[in-house]
């Protein structure tokens, strides 16, 4: 068989044809997987993209997602984690003697694996207890809570068989169980219905504020005005701070802006005369409300003390309201003890909540005073006077 010459030709040419349709379909290819990589890394970059704007959306939605919230100081010092006994605990042992019975009996409780065997000593609880100690006292909680903390988990952790990851949350459980214990709140609804029942024998109820200068008394005795006459209670404000220089106007100004009558007397004037005189005019007018201010004092000074306690002898008020500054931390202590021992008082107002983050003041006024938070202070303005919430202030105070 001899190829003719034609068929020759179209061989080649058909092979060449072969050739370029093989070399067009290859560049396709190669084109397509080239438009294929493009397109996936697009795809990559919208999910990014996506997730990224579902990850914003979660934090407007929840702000207090755990990388937005502030936190209090127990969360602050669990974030050292190394400072804690389990941690010391999860150390590799030393020897393969050592770990091998520890591995035999993790393996033979099955579930109850997360069992650590090693005891916590009284060395150790010690150690570890110093540096929520040095959180605690921080935070302005008070000595006598602090040995009661103590005690608590003393009793829950030394020489127990304790579950790995448990020593966490048995401190924030008995945290909050003793802050539970010691905090001290009071309805409000208490003092409406004081005022309800005093109404129902034409009598005014009175209310005297006393503490430390400074401290925000005037302030928060006119935001309760303003609360008070928010639930529809007239008011009448007594100047009985006739010492401080301009007391008298700041409180006239307060007065002019609530549309509170002030009585009034001159300065250097008897505190407790200005009080009777302000009673008398409820008692004439049929007002609901007689607030009475009174001179900022230092505890430590005995005749001012004294002065205190005719003030309230006289006025016979039915709330002695004590208020102290949040940011003063263990001085607010001291000064609960002193103005509950020398002149007593039913319920305090902690003023300056607002710039005060740890609230381990407020804590330990409650437990020193042993006498409910009414009110927080929580700004400068008239509405800035919250009726004290315990669970709110404990979250609080855990940084929950
Ligand atoms: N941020 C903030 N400031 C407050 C609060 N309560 C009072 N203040 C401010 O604290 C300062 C003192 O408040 P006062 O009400 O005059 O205190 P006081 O105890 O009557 O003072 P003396 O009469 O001088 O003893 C003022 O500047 C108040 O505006 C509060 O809850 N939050
Ligand atoms: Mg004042």
């Amino acid at each position: 068989y001899i190829e003719s010459r034609e068929d020759a030709v179209a061989r080649e040419v058909q092979a060449e044809v072969i050739d370029e349709v093989e070399a067009e379909l290859k560049e396709e290819i190669e084109k397509d997987k080239a438009e294929l990589a493009e397109e996936e890394a697009e795809i990559k970059k919208d999910k990014k993209e996506a997730d990224e704007s579902r990850e914003l959306l979660e934090k407007i939605k929840d702000p207090e997602k755990p990388k937005l919230k502030k936190k209090g100081f127990f969360a602050k010092m669990f974030g050292k984690k190394e400072k804690f006994p389990e941690a010391e605990k999860e150390k590799p042992v030393e020897s393969d003697a050592e770990k091998a019975p520890i591995e035999a009996k993790e393996k033979k409780k099955g579930v109850l694996s997360g069992i650590f065997e090693k005891k916590l000593s009284d060395a150790e609880f010690e150690k570890f207890f110093r540096t929520l100690e040095i959180s605690l006292l921080e935070s302005n909680v008070a000595y006598e809570i602090i040995d009661m903390i103590k005690e608590r988990l003393k009793s829950q952790l030394i020489n127990k068989q304790i579950r790995r990851g448990k020593v966490e949350s048995i401190i924030n459980e008995t945290l909050e169980t003793v802050f539970r214990e010691v905090l001290m709140e009071t309805e409000p609804d208490k003092i409406i219905k004081k005022i309800e029942n005093n109404k129902s024998n034409e009598e005014p109820t009175k209310f005297l504020f006393l503490g430390v200068n400074g401290v925000g008394k005037t302030t928060n005795m006119s935001k309760l005005a303003g609360w008070l006459q928010g639930k529809g209670y007239s008011c009448v404000f007594a100047a009985s701070d006739t010492f401080r220089a301009a007391s008298i106007e700041q409180l006239e100004k307060h007065g002019s802006n609530l549309g509170i009558r002030v009585v009034k007397h001159t300065y250097g004037a008897d505190a407790a005369a200005v009080a009777f005189d302000a009673i008398e005019h409820a008692r004439a007018k049929k007002i609901n409300c007689v607030l009475i201010d009174s001179a900022g004092r230092q505890h430590t000074n005995a005749n001012l003390m004294d002065e205190l306690h005719k003030l309230k002898r006289v006025a016979k008020p039915d709330f002695t309201v004590f208020v102290a500054d949040s940011m003063t931390g263990n001085d607010a202590v001291e000064q609960a003890r002193e103005f509950g021992d020398k002149v007593g008082f039913d319920w305090s107002i902690l003023a300056k909540a607002d710039v005060d983050q740890k609230g381990g003041a407020i804590l330990s006024v409650s437990y020193i005073s042993k006498k409910p938070i009414a009110f927080l202070g929580v700004g400068q303005e008239y509405k800035d006077l919250e009726p004290f919430n315990k669970e709110n202030m404990i979250r609080k105070i855990l940084g929950d």
